[in-house]
């Protein structure tokens, strides 16, 4: 019989690429956050069994088909003398390979069209907070018809309450995606799509849009906090207040802000009355801006008043070409907004 010689080269290269994807896969966090594979909400935990489910049930084929391959490969290898005996046809055999299959279609489709019709339900539950979420291009906003709040870019919701987000879409596709609160739901224009859940842990969740939707769909993200119901309440009462009256710097950044572009596109409650980009009303007490992307610094604000293109390809905020001087004031301003 012939035989490729052994390459010792190939060999090498074989084995640094098992170490590589070894290395690899030793860095996949299996807890980050944009893990869905961490239930944070009764949602998550229903997908998270049927993933399971389907783990289990491909772990125990795979490993049933490798053992009785090898059992083959042994008892039937070449040998002086074996000579092939042929058959034909096994009743038996061949209705237990048609029944087994079957049998485990069913295991997995059981529980999958469960969670699926668990997952679509139309109705929320009577309790249940409403928050029309608006996936625009490429930001998010969050409206609260029964608390009169709107907010963009972080949400908040109380733990152990039943949410409904209702999406809207006022431009292109997007998708609302929290990996670890539930799955992803479609925001499309002329509908209004809904995924309710309730979330099962106090933390800060992190988003992103999951629908590509044009230059910056990648800098679309978002976060979900889910507060204990007493610092809900607190943040409930602290966005519906008045924006903060701003003094020193701040004071001359409002005149700024009240006679330039700005108005035409934001509200700040008392100020102006936009609706083409996010709401600014308590801007500062958002610990991120330009959805997820800066930590809500005077310096990160001022840069991207300046010129909001140079930091967000595509944005739909124009540079409007302000001094240094007058976007550092318009930053001391916003900031000033908790
Ligand atoms: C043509 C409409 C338009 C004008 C004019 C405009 N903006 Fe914007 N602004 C937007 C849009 C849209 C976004 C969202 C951009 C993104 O995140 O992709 C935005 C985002 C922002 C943000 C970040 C908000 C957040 O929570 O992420 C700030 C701050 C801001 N604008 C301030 C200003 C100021 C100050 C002016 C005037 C100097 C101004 N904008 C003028 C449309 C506008
Ligand atoms: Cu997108």
């Amino acid at each position: 019989m012939n035989r490729l010689p052994t390459q010792p080269l190939g060999l090498c290269l074989r084995a640094a690429l098992v170490v590589a994807a070894a290395v690899l896969a030793s860095g996949c966090a299996f807890d980050g956050p944009m893990s869905t594979l961490v239930a944070r909400s009764d949602l998550n935990r229903s997908i998270l069994s049927v993933y399971r489910i389907i783990t289990w049930a491909t772990v125990i084929i795979g490993l049933l088909v490798f053992v009785i391959l090898a059992v083959v490969l042994l008892r039937f290898r070449e040998r002086p003398g074996l000579v092939a005996h042929q058959i034909h046809g096994h009743t038996a055999l061949e209705i237990a390979w048609t029944i087994a299959p079957a049998l485990v279609l069913l295991i997995i489709a059981i529980p999958t069209i469960q969670v699926i019709f668990r997952t679509q339900t139309a109705a929320a539950p009577q309790n249940a907070l409403e928050v029309r979420v608006r996936g625009w291009q490429w930001w998010w906003e969050f409206r609260y018809p029964s608390l009169d709040v709107v907010t963009a870019n972080e949400a908040h919701v109380p733990v152990g309450q039943p949410i409904v987000f209702v999406m809207e879409g006022p431009d292109v596709i997007h998708s609302f995606w929290v990996p670890q609160l539930g799955g992803k739901r479609d925001v499309v224009p002329g509908r209004l799509n809904r995924i309710t859940l309730t979330p099962e842990h106090p933390g800060e969740y992190w988003g992103q849009c999951a629908e590509f939707c044009g230059a910056s769909h990648a800098n679309m993200q978002l976060r979900v906090v889910v507060d204990e119901p007493a610092a809900f309440d607190r943040w409930v009462a602290a966005q519906k207040a008045p924006a903060p009256e701003p003094s020193g710097d701040g004071a001359a950044g409002k005149e700024i802000y009240a006679r330039s572009a700005c108005v035409g596109c934001h509200t700040i409650r008392g100020v102006s009355a936009g609706v083409l980009g996010p709401d600014l009303t308590h801007f500062g007490s958002r610990t991120l801006f330009g959805a997820g992307l800066w930590p809500t610094t005077a310096d990160n604000v001022a840069a991207w008043v300046k010129d909001p293109p140079a930091l967000k390809p595509g944005a739909k905020m124009p540079n409007l070409h302000l001094s240094d001087a007058d976007s550092k004031a318009v930053a001391a301003y916003l900031v000033g907004l908790k």
